[in-house]
């Protein structure tokens, strides 16, 4: 069986765009491949957190990994900070990447526009290596992500392969997985930028805990064209399209079934329909988040979780420490 690997940072609250460009993919995915999920905390304090509610937002992930279909028998859940190969091959490999590549990644220069260099840590300009180590230290074949996380793991595949040229065969070389229907959910107010957990934009962000009445509000006050066509045209009508690949995903329809469906309503209409199908989706995913988060169950699975990844990584580091020479 092939295998998967993917994470996701515990800051901000979770978004739609979350889940449906991450995490409902790794739910889809997770009969077809051995699975590995982590919670990315290391990649979290690339920028300043507070303690409790990086623990917080912590469990939290896990929880919302749980509710939305993550089986622990499929899928191995752990976290990253209690698997320290992680850390030791991301050293390896910051010292087999230039700063050329890494002047090059677009999200690293667009988290650090408009910023003093005093402003920006080390940790933001290097996590791409660490996101590489988080990869290939389990061999994954796949990795699915948003599509704004396809360069850094072009890089993984571009360090991995210097790796085995230098040092020999040692690592597989991952391809990204981007979804058909979710890669990027665009901002309800300004549907050209990504929908994100870090932004100051509440009304343009549907986070997976919030108050499913307070959604329906957002995606019935969401930014569309005025031209009342449900048409699917990213260029022309970003909002409406936008609202569409919502509505697709969340129902497990095609953008063409939905074109269909909708070919005789108003905006009005439309935008309902939606709403109604994200209303329900939260209220669905917070029920099953409650459960859990009042359960033990977050502990007894990234207990299970964190022997299987170290073992795997051990064994990886160990065969990395060898061939560079840090062994004895
Ligand atoms: P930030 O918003 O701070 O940049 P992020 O949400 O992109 O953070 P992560 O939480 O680590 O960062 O992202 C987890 C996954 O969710 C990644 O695979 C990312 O591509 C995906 N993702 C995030 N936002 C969206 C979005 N709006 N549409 C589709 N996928 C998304
Ligand atoms: N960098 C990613 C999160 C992340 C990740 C990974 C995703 C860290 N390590 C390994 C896939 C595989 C982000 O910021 N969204």
């Amino acid at each position: 069986m092939k295998r998967l690997l993917s994470g996701i940072k515990p800051t901000g609250e979770l978004t739609l765009g979350n889940y449906l460009g991450a995490i409902k993919q790794f739910v889809d995915m997770q009969n077809d491949y051995e699975s590995f999920i982590f919670v990315a905390n290391l990649h979290a304090i690339t920028v300043y957190n507070d303690k409790e509610e990086l623990k917080k937002r912590t469990r939290d992930l896990v929880a919302i990994y749980l509710a939305s279909g993550l089986d622990p028998k499929k899928t191995t859940i752990f976290l990253q900070s209690e698997n320290n190969y992680h850390n030791n091959l991301g050293w390896v490999l910051e010292c087999n990447s230039y700063i050329g590549e890494l002047n090059r990644m677009t999200q690293f220069k667009d988290k650090s526009k408009n910023k003093s260099a005093n402003a920006i840590t080390c940790g933001l300009y290097t996590y791409p290596t660490l996101m590489a180590a988080d990869i290939i230290l389990y061999d994954a074949d796949v990795v699915p992500v948003g599509i704004d996380q396809k360069q850094h793991v072009e890089l993984t595949r571009n360090i991995a392969e210097r790796f085995n040229n230098r040092y020999g065969e040692t690592f597989k070389i991952p391809e990204p997985f981007i979804p058909k229907t979710g890669e990027k959910i665009y901002d309800l107010q300004n549907p050209t930028k990504k929908m994100s957990k870090t932004e100051d934009n509440p009304k343009g962000c549907i986070t997976l805990l919030e108050d499913p009445d307070k959604a329906v509000k957002k995606i019935m006050g969401a930014v569309t064209d005025s031209d009342n066509q449900i048409k699917y045209d990213l260029q022309n009508k970003p909002g409406i399209s936008n609202l569409m690949t919502i509505y697709s995903a969340l129902s497990n329809k095609t953008i063409a079934e939905v074109e269909t469906e909708f070919k005789d309503s108003n905006y009005g209409t439309f935008k309902k329909a939606v709403a109604e199908e994200v209303k329900q989706f939260l209220i669905d995913l917070q029920s099953k988040y409650q459960k859990i988060i009042d359960s033990n169950m977050v502990d007894t699975v990234l207990d299970e979780g964190i022997k299987k990844a170290r073992t795997i990584a051990q064994a990886k580091l160990n065969e990395v420490y060898e061939k560079v020479g840090l062994s004895r």
